[in-house]
C-alpha cells in the first residue's frame, strides 16, 4: 500500500539475500544429498536492513496486516521458507527454517553456526530479570543454549546490568555473548564473557538501538551458579515529543528502583512535562521522602497527583528520576513531553496559571478546568449564571440552596425567605415554627441557635426539655443524663454526633461525624475499602471489593478485618476491630459493568453502639432521589486497587445527578441499580471517593444510607460523574439476607 521510495532498497535487499541464501541453500542441498524420509526442524537466524524504508509501529508486532503484507513480498520474492520475526527501526531480523535429514544436525549446526533452545521477549518499560536457568537454586544445566532476546520502547536504549555473573573460567567451555542485535550475528556481537565478576563492578552493557540479544552457551557439566542480570529503567530522550512511564505501569513497580530519564530536545525550545497518571506511595511519613519523581532542579512529585499534572522547564534539557524505596509500592506513572517555544507557550489556547493550557471554550463555564480554577477567574457570567465576587460563574440554579457554590457565598447571600419563614446561617429557609424546637432544621442548626438553651453552646449535649449536658458523650451511653430520656432516645440509626460545623467539599470529617463509617483492611494492610455500619452485626460493602483476584482472596471473610469507630488511620490500634463471620456479595454483581454492586458482611461478634460507632439508616425500597438533592459522602480516599489514601476521614458534598443525563454522558453503562452524583459546582471542592462507602443523605434529622460508593472518579470531574449503587433498590436483599 503505502510503500514508495522503500521498494527499491526492499527489492536490492531482497535481491541479494536472495543470492546469499541460494548460495547456502546450494551447499545444503549438495551436502545432504542422501536420501531420507526422516527429517528434523532446523531454525537459523540473520538479519538485513531495507534501506530507504519507513518504519511503522505495526511492524514490531508479526500479526499485523502491515507486517504481514511487507514479509510476503520479501517472501514472494526469496521464494523459500523464510520467516521475518521482528523490525528494529529499519532492520528486520529474520528466522529462516530448514528441513535438514534426522542425524545431520551437528553438521548443518556446523555449516551455519547458531541454533536456538529458547527465547524470551522483555519490554524495557516491564521489571525484567534474566537469570540462567536454575539460578540461583542450582548450577546452570550442561550443553545448552539459551537466548534471551530484549525489546525496548521506541526510541529507547537499553542498559543491561548483571549483579551476579560466575561461570567456567574457561570461554571454550561456558561462555555469554550480548549482540547489539536481536539475534546472533557476529558483526553486532558486543562482548563475550565467562569466569567471575564482583557485585561491586558489575558488567554492564548499553545497546545501540531499543534491541539487544543474550545467548548462554555451556558444554559439559560443572558446577557454576550462572548469572543474573536485570534491565535498567530510564532512557535518553530526544525529538520534539515523546513518553515514558515507571517500570511495569500499569502494574505495580518494583520496590528498590532508581530510573532516571534525560529529556533533551531541540535548542531553543522549552519542555513541557504531562503525567496523565500519577501514583507514588508516599509511605508512612506522608511526604516525598520514601518514593518520589523529581524534576532536577524543579520540584519532587509523591503521593497521588491529579490527573495530568503538568511540570515545565524553561531550558531545552530535563532530567527526571524517579526512586522507589524497599517499602510500600502503587502503580506508579505515564509521562508524555512536548517542546514549547519560549514566547508561546500556549498556541492558540488559554494559559492556566499552572502553566497547563485549555481550549478557550472551556473558559468560563463553571468547571475547574485547569486543576487551579484561574479558567474560571475573571469571567463575565451570562444571565443563566450567578457572578460570584470572587470572579467565578455558577449556574443560577444553585442559588439560594443553603450550598457555598461560588466558594465566597456571594449565591447565598441576600436570599431572604418568605413571611412566616425563618432564615438559617445557612440562608435556608425554615418554618418559623420550628425555631427553637429542639430539633435542628436548618441544615447547619442554626434554627437552634440564640435559643434560651443558648448556653448549650459550650456543653456537649442539649436536650429536648432545654438541660445543658456537660459530661463527655453523654449521647447514648445507657445513662439518662437529661431526665426526660432524650439524651437515650433515637439511639438507634443516622444520628450524628452534635456538630456545628456545616459540610463544605473535600475535608476532614469532624470525629464522629459518620459513626456508621468502616475501615475495611486486608488483614496487616493499609485501608482497601470503606462499608458502613447497618446494626450491630452487619455492614454493608461494594461487590468489587469482595472479588478476588490473582494475589487475593478478597472474597474470604478471613482476608479482612474492620475498624468501626475510626477518625484517622493513625487510631486504628485503638479503635474498635472485628473480624468478618460471612460476606455475601449480590449475587447478580457483573464485574464487567459493575450493575448490582453491593455485599454484606457480617462481624464474627456484635458491636456495641456508642457515640463513635453507630448505624446508619436505610432507606425505603420507594425512595428516589430528586435531580439537584446533596448528598454526603465519606472514606479515606482509598480504592481498591491502589492504597495511598488519606489519613483523617474525608467528607464530601456531592449532588445527584438525573440518570437520564448521566446515562448520555457514561455512554449508557447507567442502569437502574446505580445512582450518579457529582460535583456540579466545579471548581470548589476537592473530593475523594472511597469503594463500599457510604453515600449519605439528610432526612427527617437522620442520615440514610442512599448509595454505596461503586465506581467513577468518586468525585466529578467535568463529564465524569461518580457512580453508587442505588441501595433502596436492594432494600428488600438486605432485609432477606440479614434481617435488618
Ligand atoms: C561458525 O563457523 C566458523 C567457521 O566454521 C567458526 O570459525 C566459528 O567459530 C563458528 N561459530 C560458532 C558460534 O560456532
Ligand atoms: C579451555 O578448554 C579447552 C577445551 O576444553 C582446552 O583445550 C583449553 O586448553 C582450555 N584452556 C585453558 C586455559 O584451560
Ligand atoms: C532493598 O534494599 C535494601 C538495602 O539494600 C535491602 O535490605 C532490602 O531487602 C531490599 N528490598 C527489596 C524488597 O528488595
Ligand atoms: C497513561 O495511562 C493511562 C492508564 O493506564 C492510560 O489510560 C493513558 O492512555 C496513558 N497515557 C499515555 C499518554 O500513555
Ligand atoms: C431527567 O431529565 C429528563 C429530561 O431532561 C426527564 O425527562 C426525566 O424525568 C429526568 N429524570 C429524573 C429521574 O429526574
Ligand atoms: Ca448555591
Amino acid at each position: 500500500k503505502k510503500r514508495g521510495p522503500g521498494k527499491v532498497g526492499i527489492i536490492v535487499a531482497v535481491v541479494t539475500l536472495a543470492a546469499v541464501l541460494a548460495l547456502i541453500i546450494g551447499l545444503l542441498v549438495w551436502h545432504f544429498h542422501c536420501k531420507s524420509d526422516l527429517k528434523s526442524q532446523k531454525i537459523y537466524t540473520g538479519s538485513l536492513r531495507i534501506t530507504n524504508q519507513v518504519f511503522v509501529d505495526a511492524y514490531e508486532n508479526s500479526d499485523s496486516a502491515e507486517f504481514k503484507e511487507l514479509a510476503n513480498q520479501v517472501m514472494a520474492q526469496v521464494r523459500t521458507k523464510f520467516k521475518l520475526i521482528c523490525f528494529g527501526s529499519v532492520i528486520a531480523y529474520y528466522e529462516s527454517e530448514f528441513a535438514v535429514p534426522a542425524g545431520q544436525e551437528a553438521a548443518v549446526d556446523q555449516a551455519v553456526n547458531t541454533s536456538m533452545r529458547f527465547t524470551q521477549h522483555a519490554k524495557s518499560s516491564a521489571e525484567k530479570i534474566i537469570t540462567s536457568p536454575g539460578f540461583p537454586d542450582k548450577p546452570y544445566a550442561p550443553d545448552s543454549f539459551v537466548q534471551w532476546q530484549l525489546r525496548g520502547d521506541p526510541g529507547h536504549v537499553l542498559k543491561l546490568s548483571f549483579d551476579t555473573f560466575n561461570l567456567e573460567e574457561n570461554c571454550s567451555n561456558d561462555f555469554v555473548r550480548v549482540y547489539d542485535s536481536l539475534v546472533a550475528v557476529d558483526k553486532h556481537l558486543m562482548e563475550e564473557e565467562c569466569g567471575f565478576y564482583s557485585p561491586s563492578n558489575p558488567l554492564t552493557f548499553i545497546s545501540s538501538r531499543n534491541v539487544m540479544l543474550v545467548t548462554l552457551v555451556t558444554n559439559k557439566e560443572e558446577n557454576f551458579p550462572g548469572f543474573r542480570a536485570q534491565l535498567a529503567c530510564g532512557g535518553k530522550l530526544s525529538g520534539t515529543s515523546g513518553s515514558f512511564k515507571s517500570p511495569n505501569f500499569p502494574s505495580y513497580y518494583p520496590p528498590n528502583k532508581t530510573c532516571q530519564w534525560d529529556i533533551e530536545v531541540p535548542d531553543g525550545k522549552y519542555i513541557k512535562l504531562r503525567f496523565p497518571k500519577f501514583m507514588v506511595s508516599t509511605g508512612s511519613l506522608n511526604h516525598c521522602s520514601e518514593d518520589y519523581v523529581q524534576i532536577v532542579g524543579k520540584s519532587t512529585l509523591c503521593g497521588q497527583q491529579p490527573a495530568n499534572t503538568m511540570v515545565t522547564v524553561n531550558s531545552n534539557k530535563m532530567t527526571v528520576v524517579f526512586k522507589s524505596d524497599s517499602s510500600q509500592v502503587d502503580r506508579g506513572f505515564n509521562a508524555t513531553y512536548e517542546v514549547f517555544e519560549p514566547t508561546d507557550p500556549c498556541p492558540d489556547k488559554f494559559q492556566c496559571d499552572n502553566k497547563r493550557c485549555v481550549n478557550p471554550s472551556l473558559r468560563c463555564d463553571g468547571w475547574n478546568d485547569c486543576g487551579d480554577s484561574t479558567d474560571e477567574r475573571n469571567c463575565k457570567c451570562d444571565a443563566s449564571m450567578i457572578q460570584c465576587r470572587n470572579g467565578f460563574c455558577k449556574p443560577m440554579f444553585w442559588r439560594c440552596d443553603g450550598v457555598n457554590d461560588c466558594g465566597d457565598d456571594t449565591d447565598e447571600l441576600n436570599c431572604g425567605c418568605k413571611s412566616g419563614e425563618f432564615q438559617c446561617k445557612n440562608n435556608q429557609c425554615v418554618s418559623e415554627k420550628l425555631k427553637c424546637d429542639g430539633n435542628r432544621d436548618c441544615k447547619d442548626g442554626s434554627d437552634e441557635d440564640g435559643c434560651s438553651r443558648d448556653m448549650c453552646k459550650d456543653s456537649t449535649f442539649m436536650c429536648s426539655n432545654g438541660k445543658c449536658i456537660t459530661k463527655p458523650n453523654p449521647m447514648c451511653d445507657g445513662q439518662d443524663d437529661c431526665g426526660d430520656g432524650s439524651d437515650e432516645s433515637n439511639c438507634n440509626c443516622g444520628k450524628k454526633a452534635y456538630t456545628k460545623s456545616r459540610i463544605v467539599g473535600g475535608q476532614d470529617a469532624d470525629v464522629s461525624e459518620f459513626p456508621w463509617q468502616v475501615s475495611l483492611h486486608v488483614k496487616n494492610t493499609p485501608h482497601v475499602c470503606g462499608a458502613s455500619i447497618i446494626s450491630e452485626q452487619w455492614l454493608v460493602t461494594a461487590a468489587h471489593c469482595v472479588q478476588d483476584d490473582a494475589k487475593i482472596k478478597y472474597s474470604q471473610p478471613g482476608t479482612w478485618e474492620a475498624y468501626l469507630g475510626l477518625h484517622t488511620q493513625k487510631e486504628k490500634p485503638k479503635s474498635t476491630k472485628r473480624l468478618i463471620k460471612q460476606i455475601i456479595p449480590h449475587k447478580n454483581y457483573n464485574s464487567y459493568t459493575y450493575d448490582n454492586d453491593i455485599a454484606l458482611m457480617e462481624l464474627d461478634s456484635p458491636v456495641t453502639f456508642s457515640e463513635t460507632i453507630r448505624p446508619i439508616c436505610l432507606p425505603a425500597a420507594t425512595d428516589v432521589y430528586p435531580a439537584g438533592e446533596t448528598v454526603t459522602i465519606s472514606g479515606w480516599g482509598a480504592t481498591r486497587e491502589g492504597g495511598g489514601g488519606a489519613t483523617v476521614l474525608q467528607k464530601a458534598n456531592v449532588r445527584i445527578i438525573n440518570s437520564t443525563v448521566c446515562d448520555e454522558l457514561m455512554s449508557g453503562q447507567i442502569t437502574s441499580r446505580m445512582t450518579c452524583a457529582g460535583v456540579l459546582s466545579g471548581g470548589v471542592d476537592a473530593c475523594q471517593g472511597d469503594s463500599g462507602g457510604p453515600m449519605s443523605i439528610f432526612s427527617n434529622e437522620r442520615m440514610y444510607l442512599a448509595g454505596v460508593v461503586s465506581w467513577g472518579d468518586g468525585c466529578a470531574r467535568r463529564n465524569k460523574p461518580g457512580i453508587y449503587t442505588n441501595v433502596p433498590k436492594f432494600r428488600a436483599w438486605i432485609k432477606e439476607k440479614t434481617g435488618v
